[in-house]
């Protein structure tokens, strides 16, 4: 099993943004019932070329927007609804906000994104086959007035309850059979062909199974696709993937900077410290995933003063991490220049067991590696030892699955030698990559 192209591109992002901007931002709510007034929608200074800014200053290649979130209003003047921005007082209802963010992208170079809410608990037929045909609707739009995205977002959540025009009730739908996924994947195809599709089943990229930030310590980017579909209930049983699956499905890990993903002035003094994004992004980059982080735009239409603070703080701290790979000048040259397409293979003649020795010893604390996966992911158990100055070697880690990367911290100590090696793997190992570095100290 190995990636398509359009995974391996998707792969390399690694970090990039969710926004979550809608009615909800206005209402101080994370699900709207569908009833609201689109007059709510009303920031005062709406500026995409600052969230475009300060993902770029980050060091975020992209930015996935709520083209429409649960409750059913549509940021941009879709053709097929009342309930968007062109009844709001926003631009006098001139407003598109996806046709704004795609400029603002273009002039940033960062990659645009779109969810699209599968739940609609403002429309009327929600639940019935007029519904889908209203849904496609509105995702060709997405699909064919934006330019090329590189991500679309399906969403597995469905409370039940809502407005649905006026008839205030709960409507339940069959999540394995009501949205006939197959032929909306298609139109994803047709119009978008490089977009990745997310979902909690794919099918090109899968949910990480919470959304606090971590993946699994064991994540096997194959799945049984065929058992899972969106918002099924016993999720947690697949989140971790499997060893034998049969498509490949790397997963996304979407964690809000802030505790909701809307934004609410009274978590304004609890957004994200540094030491924990940092933490985050070891635990998602560094477990073979990529990280969604989502910034809550608020009511002004802006990304918020401490937000970027603390956004700005995590970039400084991977590039003081990984400017240099210690490695650099003692490895294997195709293991230190960051480029897959050279690797190592481990065979029965080679050993399991890759060793570089440091002509000088240097302190680090944070060991990187990786797989080829354009050749598949394949191993399933490995340890990690270091040997200090007087060349004493001591077993620092024992792990399961590495994949696209995986990243080993401990504590920072004076290194004469890394050696990784290969207990079990399902195949032949590739180790594209081999990194060590001191990543500076957080409080
Ligand atoms: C969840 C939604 O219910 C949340 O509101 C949010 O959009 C999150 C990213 O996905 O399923």
């Amino acid at each position: 099993m190995v990636p398509s192209a359009r995974q391996l591109n998707w792969q390399d992002l690694e970090y990039y943004a969710f926004v979550h901007f809608s009615i909800n931002t206005f209402t101080d709510k994370e699900w709207g019932f569908g009833d609201e007034s689109p007059e709510l929608f009303n920031p005062s200074e709406l500026d995409t070329d600052q969230w475009a800014r300060v993902a770029k200053e980050a060091g975020m290649k992209g930015i996935i927007i709520t083209a429409k979130h649960h409750d059913g209003f549509a940021l941009w003047p879709s053709a097929y609804t009342e309930h968007s921005v062109k009844n709001s007082p926003w631009r006098d209802g001139n407003g598109d906000l996806l046709k704004e963010l795609r400029a603002s992208c273009d002039a940033y170079g960062l990659k645009m994104g779109v969810y699209l809410s599968p739940w609609d608990r403002n429309h009327p037929d929600y639940g019935t086959e007029a519904y889908i045909t209203y849904y496609r609707n509105q995702l060709t739009e997405l699909l064919t007035q934006y330019g090329p995205l590189f991500e679309v977002w399906f969403d597995g959540a469905n409370g039940g309850d809502g407005y649905y025009g006026g008839a205030n009730e709960e409507r339940k739908v069959d999540k394995l059979t009501y949205y006939d996924w197959p032929n909306t994947h298609a139109l994803v195809r047709k119009y978008q062909p490089d977009a990745v599709m997310f979902s909690d089943a794919g099918p090109d990229i899968r949910w990480v199974g919470n959304e606090k930030g971590y993946a699994n310590q064991t994540t096997w980017s194959t799945l049984y696709r065929d058992s899972v579909y969106a918002g099924m209930p016993d999720f947690d049983r697949f989140s971790a993937g499997q060893r034998d699956g049969t498509h490949w499905v790397p997963t996304e890990t979407d964690v809000s900077i802030r505790p909701g993903w809307f934004y609410h002035a009274s978590e304004d003094d609890k957004v994200k410290t540094v030491a924990h994004l940092w933490d985050i992004y070891l635990n998602s980059v560094g477990l073979n995933s990529n990280l969604l982080l989502n910034l809550p735009v608020d009511r002004r239409g802006l990304v918020h003063e401490t937000d970027v603070e603390r956004l700005m703080g995590l970039k400084s701290q991977i590039d003081a991490t990984f400017a240099n790979n210690l490695l650099d000048s003692d490895a294997d040259q195709s293991l230190t220049d960051n480029n897959r397409e050279t690797y190592l293979e481990l065979s029965a003649s080679r050993s399991n067991r890759i060793e570089v020795r440091l002509e000088n010893p240097v302190e680090a604390n944070l060991f990187v590696i990786q797989e080829a996966i354009q050749l598949g992911q394949h191993i399933e158990s490995f340890s990690f030892f270091i040997a200090d100055t007087s060349g004493q070697w001591q077993k620092v880690y024992d792990g399961t699955t590495v994949g696209n990367k995986r990243m080993i911290t401990f504590t920072p100590q004076e290194i004469s030698a890394v050696a990784f090696e290969v207990v079990n793997a399902r195949d032949k190992v590739h180790i594209a990559e081999m990194a060590l570095h001191r990543a500076p100290d957080l409080d």
